[in-house]
């Protein structure tokens, strides 16, 4: 009877030792799935990067003595930017220095300026034709967000 009881916490014992090895093997496996989760992730943020970049804003501008209406214009990363600005009285320019934009805006003319905003930050943008006393203050801001 002894023997009998004996056998049983033997094989008792061996079944719970085979469920451990078993539970290491799944752990062994982890790393594996780790590797392939972390593959689909660099995917992942590729996707969310390129709808910006293909977006295109558009804005209707007036330049008028001594101001550019609106004067902010604000965009994403990777925006085509399209500005149809009109000067409403006289000759004015629009210049934005670090996308190399430089255009005169002749008065009753709408002029189309088309630029790729590729870094952000706060830009100015500024009138480039000498248009009277208040030229020098005659500008507006690009936010590049
Ligand atoms: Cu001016």
């Amino acid at each position: 009877m002894k023997k009998l009881l004996m056998l049983v916490i033997m094989m008792t014992a061996l079944l719970s030792l085979s469920a451990c090895q078993k539970e290491v093997e799944s752990e062994e496996s982890l790393p594996v799935n780790d590797a392939i989760e972390e593959d689909v992730k660099f995917d992942f943020d590729k996707v969310i990067e390129e709808p910006g970049e293909k977006s295109v804003k558009s804005f209707d501008m007036m330049a008028k003595k001594w101001e550019f209406v609106p004067s902010t214009i604000i965009v994403n990363k990777g925006d085509t930017v399209k500005l149809s600005i009109a000067s409403a009285d006289v000759t004015h320019g629009f210049a934005l220095r670090e996308f190399g934009v430089s255009a005169n805006l002749v008065a009753g003319k709408i002029v189309e300026i088309e630029f790729i905003a590729s870094k952000k930050g706060t830009f100015d943008f500024f009138c480039s034709v000498f248009c009277g006393s208040g030229h020098g203050s005659m500008k507006g801001t690009l936010v590049v967000e």
